[in-house]
């Protein structure tokens, strides 16, 4: 049990109480509609892995074998993604006050249950140990996020959906999709389709461009939805905004018309701020992302606006914001934004760490909350060290230990404020799905788990340990890890 990550509140395991999954195994679900997408994941996970059949039944009609999950009054301490995992010889039961917490307390089962659970079936050959004993968890911060830049390489459903998996192992619960830049816009707006077909059209290097149609936006949010995970769009402005200039000249102020761009320069780009036709652009692209999105949070970016005036800058970002409120949605900016006086309720993502934490204190000082992605911690698109082949290097190396070993609490934002942490995961340089497996794993793991555990469970000797068990599953979902030299993966 005491491999699990992230580490759980408290794990107490109990000998000669071992659960063994068998053919006759059911899950026994109790408490309604809520538990239905724990239920069905968890199902399709063990018919995977086991080949047993694993129906789900109503709990009244449960007999023996069963896998309990049930919503109920679990207790206040637990909150909404908290869960407690009790394993007899009996009976595997997972209690929460809400969806999300069943749906960790299944992630926790997952990691308890041998790796082979991961590749298809091996039946016959793997004993589906359950170890006995008792686990209560719940989460240090409600935002545990991962960004991915979908737009420097375009990256289609398939491959977002098979990121959305890793993040559900780690209760993660929160995907950023970074949908626009410099190099490609990748989400078909109605009212300004050339966004897309134009400006999408290609990406770093002139490698492929690509872009999600609205169902195929539609179907990442209702798969991560099924997972528990909220997906967030960023458009990004007033600058990262060259692909939309190119798709449309009007919204420049300059008098020849950009051209796409392929290169991984940043800062060049910035709408014209004093068109009206730029106010219809604002409104209309945020209201159908808006609408697209069921989640609360709408990303505005805001970063590196290098060509933006200063003067018109701030004025930018309260217009802007003030549209993400119009819209029923929370704006989030990248933490330059709270130069401007921020409305309550707008939420700063840190990320620069060499102004030296200057913008996560201004945004603690307006009183708003922050996403800590410290980049020497958070970006995940850093080299692990100089012998890494992908990645840059601006913020970096970011080692195993580096992503892991730190405290939000040290970033001047008061504990209150802190609403998460988010790993980054640029991609000037990553042109596939291995590229980014690589550069996600091991490391996600580490500030999945510095999100999610208490400060008093950190710990990088145990922590290295507990990972290097985790290769196995790895290996088992044909993930294409890094095994980096900071970890002793002969202990797994
Ligand atoms: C900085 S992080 C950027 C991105 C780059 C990234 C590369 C941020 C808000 N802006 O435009 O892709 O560095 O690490």
């Amino acid at each position: 049990m005491s491999d699990v990550i992230p580490a759980p509140v408290s794990i107490h395991p109990a000998r000669d109480e071992d659960f063994v999954i068998s053919p006759s195994s059911v899950i026994a679900v109790s408490g309604g509609d809520a538990a239905q997408p724990a239920a069905t994941w968890l199902a399709a996970m063990l018919r995977r892995g086991t080949g047993y059949a694993i129906p789900i039944v109503p709990a009244t009609e449960a007999r023996q074998s069963a896998i309990a999950l049930s919503l109920d009054d679990a207790g206040a301490s637990l909150g909404d993604e908290g869960y407690r995992l009790t394993v007899t010889d009996a009976e595997v039961r997972i209690q929460a006050n809400a969806g999300a917490g069943l749906f960790h307390g299944a992630q926790t089962l997952r990691q308890l249950l041998p790796p082979e659970i991961e590749a298809e079936s091996s039946e016959g050959t793997v004993q589906w140990v359950v170890p006995g004993g008792e686990i209560i968890d719940h989460p240090r911060y409600r935002w545990r996020g991962a960004m991915l830049d979908v737009a420097r390489h375009f990256f289609g459903v398939a491959d977002v959906k098979r990121y959305i998996d890793l993040l559900a192992l780690y209760k993660c619960n929160v995907l950023h999709l970074h949908l626009t830049d410099d190099q490609g816009w990748r989400i078909a707006i109605a009212s300004w389709p050339r966004l897309a077909t134009v400006g999408g059209s290609t990406a770093v290097d002139g490698d492929p461009g690509g872009y999600y149609s609205a169902a195929e936006y539609r179907d990442i949010v209702d798969y991560a939805a099924a997972r528990c995970i909220n997906i967030v769009p960023e458009f990004d402005a007033p600058g990262h905004v060259n692909a939309a200039l190119a798709a449309y000249p009007e919204l420049s102020c300059a008098a020849t018309p950009p051209a796409l761009y392929t290169g991984i320069e940043v800062g060049f780009s910035t709408l014209c701020l004093d068109k009206p036709l730029t106010d219809r652009f604002l409104d209309e692209v945020i209201g159908e992302l808006a609408a697209l999105t069921p989640g609360d949070y709408i990303h505005i970016g805001g970063d590196e606006a290098k060509s933006t005036q200063p003067a018109d800058y701030n004025a930018f970002v309260q217009k802007l914001t003030r549209i993400v409120f119009d819209h029923g949605k929370v704006p989030i900016g990248w933490a330059e934004i709270s130069k401007a006086p921020l409305s309550a309720g707008v939420v700063a993502q840190y990320w620069d760490v060499n102004d030296a934490g200057r913008s996560a204190h201004a945004a603690a000082a307006q009183g708003i909350e922050v996403i800590l992605s410290p980049a020497n911690r958070c970006y995940i698109d850093q080299k692990y060290d100089a012998t890494t082949q992908l990645g840059l290097t601006w913020a970096g190396p970011v080692s195993v230990r580096d992503a892991y070993d730190w405290e939000p609490g040290d970033y001047g934002v008061p504990e209150p404020q802190i609403l998460g942490i988010e790993a980054g995961l640029w991609t000037e340089t990553l042109r596939t799905m291995a590229d980014i497996e690589y550069m996600t794993l091991p490391r996600l793991a580490g500030i999945a788990e510095i999100g999610w555990s208490q400060q008093s469970a950190h710990s990088w000797d145990t922590y290295r340990q507990r990972l290097a068990t985790h290769a196995e599953r790895w290996e088992a979902m044909s993930v294409n890890f890094h095994r980096a030299t900071d970890v002793d993966w002969t202990q797994g």
